[in-house]
């Protein structure tokens, strides 16, 4: 390669620029043909995407800071993000590789080795359990390796040098300057060109094909579960939980509407038919279930509003709606729990891990493990087919999506994601209230002016919901009906004010009465407090 070097120096002679061009181009179609044929290979076994098995290693990886900051600046896109920057990692390794292999082929499939290896150790310890794991990446392999044979056959091919007025034999010519072919020999590009433009197409569907296949229905899809109705139904929420103020959200929050936050980097989507929970650890009679034995089993309903430690004062990441589920304490009475044994530790199919105090799923509360959310089967995105709720916890210790492992071990051996990245090991929900009415800087009419929010305090129950405008006398708000302690409750109350700018601040308390203290603190390590206030102008 040493001529390139001193030769790309100056002014770059056509047949270098060409080697360059034509060799990325094999590297780019190499690395897409390989990624294409392990997304399909995924999509038609179910199996992790080695692309996004990468991405979770490298997030598992990360310092939790260097996580939590990517979080905070990118949001939502963070995985976008993290999986375009590994694709643009790959693509660029191709072009310089393709360069590389266009004079010594072996380069390209030493280099297709190692993107191997790193996928499977990327992949292998997520699954250990499911024997399809390593074929998505053993078929992208093959399918670059096979891609970049063509590629080279073609590139020789159509550039091949001693071809129309090369005085030396082509072998010789070829020895001199491997695609050293200037404009007025060779066939032309078009050969090439559509070998690569075919290797493009067949990729780019295959990747494609491998991303819509699981969403694409059949036995044990999301679309084909019935659920069975509970064993005794709630009655429905009384029309009083729902005030009807436009702009406070209602009692009930959607499924489309629910907040989601989870380390996933693509919604996991199970085949339920597939999905298995195995409870085992301290316990003395360790078992295994499936969909059709769960659903068998009495179902119950709860109200339960689920809130993150994230949330902010004021913040949205908090839902309410009517689970349906198997109590988890049935389930662990099953097994048998042995004494010691203070923590139910919960994974995911993705391999998160969540720590609930045993005492808090035995204790009588609603802690299920849910099917069904909203009246229907659990979306991908919060946990199908089945996850954990427990009322009155934080969702990051306590409410595992995906779930498909339940072990009774002990807080002091195992720890669970979270708690190894700084956050709490025990995280009760805290008193909270946040004004939805009027919107932040939000412009209302003189006079009367309505204002409106929710409050909860999950397990306690919330006793009074005061308000004060512009620093004044706290007022008692009304409250709106609730079907029980673990839900949110709407609160409502009327204020005349004057023309200009006001701030309305809330405060709740619950029901052993403590009121919402004024001290601001961050979410880390288990939960914000402070109280919420809003500016308003009033016209
Ligand atoms: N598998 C899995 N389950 C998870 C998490 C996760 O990262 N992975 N995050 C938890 C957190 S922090 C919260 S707040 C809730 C959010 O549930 P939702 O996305 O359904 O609202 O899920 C919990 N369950
Ligand atoms: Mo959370």
């Amino acid at each position: 390669m040493t001529d390139v070097t001193t030769e790309t120096r100056g002014n770059t002679p056509p047949r270098d620029r060409r080697r360059v061009v034509v060799g990325s181009v094999v590297g780019l179609l190499t690395v897409a043909a390989s990624l294409g044929a392990a997304e399909l290979a995924a999509g038609l076994l179910r199996t992790a995407s080695p692309v996004v098995a990468v991405g979770d290693t490298v997030v598992d990886a990360s310092p939790p800071a260097l996580v939590e900051a990517a979080i905070d600046l990118l949001g939502r896109a963070d995985k976008v993000v993290l999986v375009s920057g590994i694709v643009a990692v790959l693509l660029g390794a191709g072009t310089v590789l393709g360069v590389a292999a266009l004079r010594r082929p072996i380069a390209g499939y030493a280099g297709l080795a190692v993107f191997a290896a790193v996928g499977l150790a990327a992949v292998l310890p997520h699954r250990s359990d499911d024997p399809g794991t390593p074929v998505p990446v053993v078929v992208g392999a093959v399918a670059g390796a096979l891609a970049l044979a063509l590629l080279l056959w073609s590139a020789r091919r159509t550039f091949q040098p001693g071809r129309m007025g090369d005085p030396r034999t082509p072998a010789d010519a070829e020895k001199d300057a491997p695609l050293a072919t200037g404009p007025d020999r060779g066939p032309g590009r078009r050969g090439f060109v559509l070998t690569a433009a075919g290797v493009l197409a067949v990729s780019g569907s295959a990747g494609a094909l491998g991303r819509v296949l699981p969403s694409l229905g059949g036995a044990g899809s999301r679309s084909s579960l019935a659920l069975p109705p509970a064993a005794d139904p709630l009655p429905p929420l009384p029309a009083a939980t729902d005030l009807g103020i436009p702009g406070l959200p209602p009692f009930t929050t959607p499924n489309r509407e629910f907040y989601r936050i989870d380390t996933a980097l693509t919604v996991p989507r199970l085949d339920s038919t597939r999905w298995t929970l195995r409870v085992h650890g301290m316990v003395d009679r360790p078992f295994e279930i499936d969909m059709d034995e769960l659903l068998a089993m009495e179902l119950v309903e709860a109200d339960i509003t689920m809130t993150c430690v994230s949330n902010q004062v004021g913040g949205d990441l908090v839902g309410n709606t009517r689970w349906l589920g198997f109590p988890l304490a049935a389930l662990l009475r099953r097994a048998g729990v042995r004494s010691g044994a203070d923590q139910v530790l919960s994974t995911s199919d993705d391999g998160w891990t969540c720590g609930t105090p045993t005492e808090v799923v035995m204790d009588g509360r609603d802690a299920l493990l849910a099917v069904g959310m909203g009246g229907e089967p659990l979306p991908h995105a919060h946990g199908y087919p089945a996850r954990m709720v427990v009322p009155g916890l934080y969702g990051f210790v306590s409410a595992t999506k995906w779930v498909t492992d339940i072990k009774l071990t002990r807080f002091e051996d195992e720890q669970p994601y979270w708690a190894q990245r700084g956050w709490a090991v025990r995280a009760p929900v805290k008193t909270m209230s946040r004004v939805d009415v009027p919107a932040p800087l939000g412009r209302v009419g003189s006079g009367d002016v309505v204002l409106a929010g929710v409050a909860w305090a999950q397990r306690r129950g919330i006793d009074a919901v005061e308000v004060r405008v512009d620093e004044g006398e706290w007022r008692l708000a009304e409250l709106a009906a609730v079907p029980g302690i673990d839900t949110w409750v709407q609160w409502v109350a009327e204020t005349a004010v004057e023309p200009g700018r006001h701030s309305v601040e809330v405060r709740a308390t619950d029901a052993t009465g403590f009121a919402q203290p004024s001290e601001r603190v961050e979410p880390i390590p288990d939960g914000a407090t402070g109280r919420h206030k809003v500016q308003f102008i009033a016209e």
